[in-house]
């Protein structure tokens, strides 16, 4: 019954790249539809790609269309993406109606990883993973993002969490589900906009090479687990913990005055605290993910040469 490849289409460079044993990172495209307004979202994800080229590794942007998965945007393909209202965010309960149904659909952490993981790519770049949501004992909100990184072997490279979401207990249901935790150059899990979230990480890592060889041993041992590369915003694009608190505090509220939950609550909260910081978050965003794209690509280089 299983035929994944039957609802994949993997790019022609893309394709050669793996083929060749080539370094390859996937790229998530709900950021693009749904994390970053217009047009800042189609320039990031320009920058991404030539940052990861740059690295010497081949970008492979991961969306749905026609009834496929597309693994390997093209220009157009990025535009589409960043420009249409109508583009769905798809996380892992929604693959199979959109791909039955040829809705065109943007690929969150979780989606962009079950991909990835068809494709035979072992490196993903992405801003922030979604986890547990403050408020969890009402709302019962825990981002499928979690349940993937248990059971797809991918290595993801985030700059942690937002403190829209409720840090500790994110990273105590990863210890639960098995997924290793690394933090590079660092002992603290990074808090997206701040390098640090006061959490600490299970364990620093100094050098690709370390990243690499942990996620090497981590797949001979079999884990079906992925494992979380935590990589701070660099300093100078760090905005203080203080102010961005009180941020999100102001987009909670919102929220909750409007009645806003489920899937559209990451997208709302994102664009609220932009507003909030009149675009000082944002651009902190655009410089993590860059930031995310360039270790991102040093590990699949360094994984794909020996
Ligand atoms: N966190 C961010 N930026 C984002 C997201 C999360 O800082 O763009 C997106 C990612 O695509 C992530 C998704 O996988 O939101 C999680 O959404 P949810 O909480 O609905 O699972
Ligand atoms: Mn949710």
């Amino acid at each position: 019954m299983r035929n994944v490849s039957e609802y994949l289409q993997i790019n022609e460079e893309v394709a050669d790249a793996l083929a060749q044993g080539m370094a390859v990172v996937a790229l998530e495209s709900t950021i693009i539809a749904h994390g970053m307004p217009w047009p800042n979202n189609l320039e990031l994800a320009h920058q991404l790609q030539k940052i990861i080229r740059e690295q010497g590794a081949v970008p492979a942007t991961i969306a749905v269309s026609n009834g496929k998965i597309q693994v390997g945007l093209n220009d157009d393909g990025l535009e589409q993406i960043a420009s249409s209202p109508e583009c769905i965010k798809l996380s892992r309960r929604d693959m199979a109606w959109a791909l039955a149904t040829k809705q065109l659909g943007a690929t969150t952490v979780a989606t962009t990883m079950m991909a990835a993981h068809f494709a035979g790519i072992s490196w993903f770049v992405t801003g922030g993973i979604g986890g547990v949501h403050r408020g969890v004992a009402d709302s019962w909100d825990i981002s499928a993002d979690l349940q993937e990184l248990a059971s797809t072997p991918v290595a993801v490279v985030t700059a942690g969490a937002k403190s829209i979401l409720d840090i500790p207990k994110t990273l105590e249901v990863l210890e639960s589900m098995g997924v290793p935790v690394l933090g590079f150059r660092t002992a603290s899990f990074p808090a997206f906009y701040c390098a640090s979230s006061g959490c600490s990480v299970d364990h620093r890592v100094n050098t690709v090479e370390e990243i690499v060889n942990v996620f090497r041993v981590h797949q001979s041992l079999g884990s079906q687990q992925g494992i979380i590369v935590a990589n701070p915003i660099p300093q100078a694009a760090a905005i203080d913990a203080s102010q961005i608190e009180s941020a999100i505090e102001l987009a909670l509220e919102s929220a909750v005055a409007k009645g806003i939950s489920g899937k559209q609550l990451t997208p709302f909260l994102l664009s609220s605290v932009n507003e909030i910081t009149h675009g000082k978050s944002l651009q902190a965003n655009l410089e993590l993910v860059k930031n995310n794209a360039v270790l991102g690509a040093q590990c699949a280089v360094n994984w794909s040469a020996r």
